[in-house]
């Protein structure tokens, strides 16, 4: 037994925090505490350090945000016995499959609630059976289209193949790879798939190997401790899954395929397809095993080599999405992407002031190991005095002349109007004002559009954190009319941002895409905490970069007096 299991992640907490509100809100209990709940699962999910080690060390974890006294003892009790009392009682009222079912997409609490009150649905099984019958079409404000889309998901919700957080993906990549390499059998080993185009997510890992014995070294790989099972084996290629349930496909090739066979197995596969189809334009083939003009094999040494050979620039695999990316490679409009040498600093980061865990000399010392010149300091829910005597301690910091310049910074609560939870004489002592929205995300478009609009207007604001609030594979994120809140974004001079933890990634690669293609300015913030958060911001970097940014669409950028020149003139 791993004894590490049996420690509570903020995942699980958050589960057990969600699974509570979607059941008291199934049992009609007081709105206001549901979205408490709501609120402090989300806290929860995306805080950048364990509550389980918070707690460990003593920390008042009653005074973060959104949590309270009250939610913070539910959580003490997730973290030392897995479970919630409340949660228990709630559950120990109604059928065991009501979890499961309120699990359902498209079904909900309210849903459920009809479900079961008028049909005795009470289970996922049920449901099913139910919309096979066509009892669901019948129900006041369901219809035959709702039916068939409770069906598909109550179907889908059994075979969904579980995708891989990139960050959780990371950790094995790198130790796979160094176990391949270890063995002396491989030339190369490289992860190839979605995980080198350092998409959000992952559905395996897809590693493309060179060797001069393909069958010693697949023999090796299944070999590999950490594996439950082994789904194919052949002379080039095999299929384990790992005890995570996380499949690593390989591939072995002697060297003169390399280039080809990483460009095929890297994907996307929209991508390698469109790139085949120019090929036969050009009365040439292209597939995995290399490039033939007639019967004829044409050498290539690199994938930049392959672009070529087809009149295009050579396309980094973040670009490799079919978003324009050929085009662009063939008239030389292909971006000069932001590169982590470009990067001068973090604008998104607690001390222990607020609810982080590093003191001001900490942190310093961390942003010069990280080769920073610059981290904002953007604390919390701070009292006011408390926030200003804060910032003198940072002038007087700085003052003694530090390599790192830390910035006096604020994160200021979106309230549902849109107005922020610090007033103006405090906003203008700031260097850094963020503002963010942390609850209310059931708004209606309208309304959320507005909150949103309100703070992205606001002179004092510069950085709007995590725009959508999304949280990967488990809240998409508040309804917002995203084209309203870019051009405001623009005129205002305010800052949207693409926020590293891996769970958040908000903005996506695809609205910063569109951001900046709206000519709004973009900022990366880690969120972090500590030294291993702070590293979430290569996250926010990967996304960036699939998002087509440049150096010049990014705050963090700037050098230092180019950064406080930005801040001070912005409206
Ligand atoms: P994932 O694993 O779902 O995150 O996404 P990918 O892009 O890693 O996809 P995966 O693992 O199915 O395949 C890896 C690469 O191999 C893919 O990007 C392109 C290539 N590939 C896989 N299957 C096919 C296929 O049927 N046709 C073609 N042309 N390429 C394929
Ligand atoms: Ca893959
Ligand atoms: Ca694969």
């Amino acid at each position: 037994m791993n004894p590490a299991k049996n420690v509570v992640d903020n995942a699980e907490i958050a589960a057990l925090l969600r699974e509570l509100a979607d059941l008291s809100e199934f049992a009609g209990e007081n709105p206001f505490k549901v979205r408490a709940y709501r609120a402090a699962a989300h806290t929860v999910e995306t805080f950048a350090r364990p509550f389980a080690k918070m707690l460990q060390e003593g920390r008042d974890i009653s005074k973060i945000p959104t949590i309270g006294e009250k939610i913070a003892a539910k959580i003490k009790e997730a973290v030392a016995h897995g479970k919630i009392t409340a949660l228990e009682r709630l559950k120990a009222r109604y059928p065991q499959g009501i979890t499961a079912l309120l699990q359902i997409e498209g079904v909900g609490p309210k849903r459920a609630k009809v479900l079961y009150e008028k049909l005795g649905i009470d289970s996922p099984e049920a449901l099913r059976h139910a919309a096979e019958a066509g009892k669901i079409r019948r129900l006041e404000g369901f219809g035959e289209k709702l039916e068939q889309k409770l069906y598909r998901a109550v179907t889908l919700a059994k075979k969904s193949g579980k995708r891989f957080l990139y960050a959780e993906a990371e950790a094995y990549a790198e130790a796979i790879v160094r176990y391949l390499e270890q063995s002396a059998l491989a030339q190369e080993v490289t992860v190839a798939g979605s995980f080198r185009r350092r998409k959000e997510t992952v559905g395996d890992l897809d590693i493309v190997a060179v060797s001069q014995d393909p069958p010693a070294l697949i023999r090796h790989f299944i070999a590999y401790a950490s594996t439950k099972e082994v789904l194919s084996q052949g002379t080039t290629r095999a299929s384990i899954v790992l005890e995570n349930d996380l499949q690593i496909d390989l591939r072995v090739v002697t060297s003169p395929y390399y280039d080809t066979t990483l460009h095929y197995f890297t994907g996307a596969k929209s991508h390698v397809l469109a790139l085949r189809r120019i090929a036969v334009a050009h009365d040439m083939k292209i597939n995995e095993y290399g490039i033939y003009r007639g019967g004829e094999r044409i050498e290539t040494q690199s994938e930049a080599e392959i672009y070529r050979t087809f009149g295009f620039d050579y396309i980094v695999p973040e670009l490799r999405e079919m978003r324009g990316e050929l085009e662009a490679a063939k008239e030389d409009g292909l971006p000069h992407l932001v590169a982590c040498d470009d990067l001068q600093g973090d604008l998104h980061f607690y001390s222990r002031a607020s609810i982080g865990m590093l003191s001001l000399e900490q942190i310093a010392a961390l942003a010069k190991r990280l080769g920073y010149r610059y981290i904002a300091l953007t604390e919390r829910a701070m009292a006011p005095d408390a926030l200003l005597a804060h910032f003198e301690a940072i002038d007087r910091f700085n003052e003694e002349g530090a390599d790192v310049k830390l910035l006096k910074g604020v994160e200021a609560e979106i309230g549902l109007d849109g107005a922020l939870s610090y007033g103006d004489d405090i906003l203008h002592r700031a260097d850094v004002v963020i503002a963010a929205v942390h609850e209310g995300f059931e708004l209606s478009k309208a309304r959320q559009t507005a909150r949103l609009l309100r703070a992205i207007t606001h002179p004092r604001v510069h950085i709007i954190a995590h725009p959508t609030c999304r949280i990967i594979a488990s809240h998409e994120g508040v309804a917002l009319n995203m084209a309203a809140l870019f051009e405001a974004a623009k005129e205002h001079r305010t800052a949207l941002e693409v926020h590293g933890h891996p769970k958040r990634l908000d903005l996506n690669d695809i609205y910063i895409k569109a951001a900046k293609e709206a000519g709004v300015m973009l900022a990366l913030g880690s969120g972090g905490c500590d030294d291993k958060s702070a590293g979430y911001l290569h996250y926010a970097l990967n996304q960036a970069r699939r998002g087509w940014l440049e150096k010049t669409d990014l705050l963090n950028t700037l050098d230092t007096q180019a950064l406080i020149a930005w801040l001070k003139s912005d409206t």
